[in-house]
């Protein structure tokens, strides 16, 4: 028999420390035992049929200056995606009510810029306002903030701030140089200051080790707070992009980082983010188990695909999964 698991290494649960090793411990435990714990972690924090449906749209596409090794819209590489100007605001108004007639509770917003100029972010933040009076939360993922520019963002009704860490520190130079992580910790606490709620998280499957995941999700578990919102993305490889081509994660080690975040931060919305379009339905159920109550609903991500809306549906009935409304 295993031995019983020592869920934080820390005697307030709340305030938890999480070393890379004592998350890496959860990494190495026998498949159902993690699950188990996660779902138990879970249930004592939220309904375990409901999930939270965020849709994203790509409100400035592509010509991005960075050279993040995963993304198609790097300037730096031929993937075919077209450079496009801001989206005009009734445009992206009358994509947010399309967004929430289908169900959405979360409208996203995302910008391939390195970070905003001041008069982009007031047609950002026009935008935000928008679509916060339909009745919708708002998130938006701008890059890098300046100073002032969370405050705007507040003001204007934000709810979210995307900002991914995106792997372990240690990797994290394999994958982009022209930011380093010292900068989105900088961007991170902008966000927190002005009161606006954090989303952050990382992508897997990049050619990364288990322990580069285990210090990814320690580095997310000890914000402090840790984000709200935690979305765990699988690569999807671009043709074009550096990482096109790298050997592809085991679906069970995704599901192992989805249930080492509901564990470690047991309050997040841990979102099952890119990549579900190539991932199994009882992948996406295993995620579920293992923690996962949130992901991207809507026929596309930001340039790349996503489960059609019905098939989501279809999915939902199967498990018996509910929105939440
Ligand atoms: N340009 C802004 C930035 O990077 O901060 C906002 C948009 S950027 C596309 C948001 C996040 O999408 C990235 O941090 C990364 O985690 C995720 N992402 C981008 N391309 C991806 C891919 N091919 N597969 C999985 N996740 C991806
Ligand atoms: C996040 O963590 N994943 C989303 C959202 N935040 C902005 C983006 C996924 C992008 C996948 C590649 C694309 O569609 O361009
Ligand atoms: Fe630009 Fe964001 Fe893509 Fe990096 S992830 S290349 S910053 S759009």
């Amino acid at each position: 028999m295993s031995q019983p698991m020592t869920v934080c290494p820390a005697a307030v649960p709340e305030r938890c420390a999480w070393s890379v090793e004592a998350v890496a411990a959860l990494f190495e435990r026998p498949f159902n035992d993690l699950l188990f714990e996660a779902q138990r972690v879970h249930r004592q924090n939220f309904d375990p049929n409901r999930v939270q449906l965020s849709t994203l749209l790509s409100i400035k596409t592509g010509g991005c200056p960075e050279d993040c090794a995963y993304c198609p819209q790097s300037v730096r590489y031929s993937t075919g995606v077209v450079a496009e100007n801001l989206m005009s605001l009734p445009d992206v108004v009358a994509a947010a009510r399309a967004a929430k007639a289908k169900g959405a509770t979360r409208f996203c917003m995302g910008a391939a810029w390195r970070g905003p100029k001041d008069r982009d972010l007031e047609r950002v933040a026009e935008m935000v306002s928008a679509v916060k009076a339909l009745g919708l939360e708002t998130c938006v993922t701008l890059g890098m903030l300046k100073e002032g520019q969370a405050e705007r963002l507040r003001a204007a009704g934000l709810d979210y701030y995307n900002h991914n860490l995106d792997t372990d520190p240690e990797f994290y130079g394999r994958i982009i140089t022209t930011r380093t992580q010292a900068e989105r910790l900088e961007t991170l606490a902008r966000v927190r200051s002005a009161g606006i709620r954090v989303c952050c998280g990382g992508i897997v499957g990049m050619g990364e080790s288990r322990r580069h995941r285990a210090g990814m999700i320690a580095q997310l578990a000890n914000l402090d707070p840790y984000p709200e919102s935690v979305p765990i993305n699988a690569l999807v490889q671009v043709e074009g992009t550096p990482l096109y081509g790298t050997e592809t994660l085991d679906p069970f080690e995704f599901v192992r980082t989805i249930a080492c975040a509901r564990i470690t931060m047991p309050k997040a919305w841990v979102r099952l983010s890119a990549g579900r379009e190539a991932m199994p339905e009882p992948v996406q159920a295993l995620c579920f188990l293992a923690g996962a109550n949130s992901i991207f609903y809507g026929e596309k991500l930001l340039t790349t695909g996503n489960p059609q809306v019905e098939r989501d549906q279809a999915l939902f009935a199967k498990l018996g999964l509910k929105a939440l409304s």
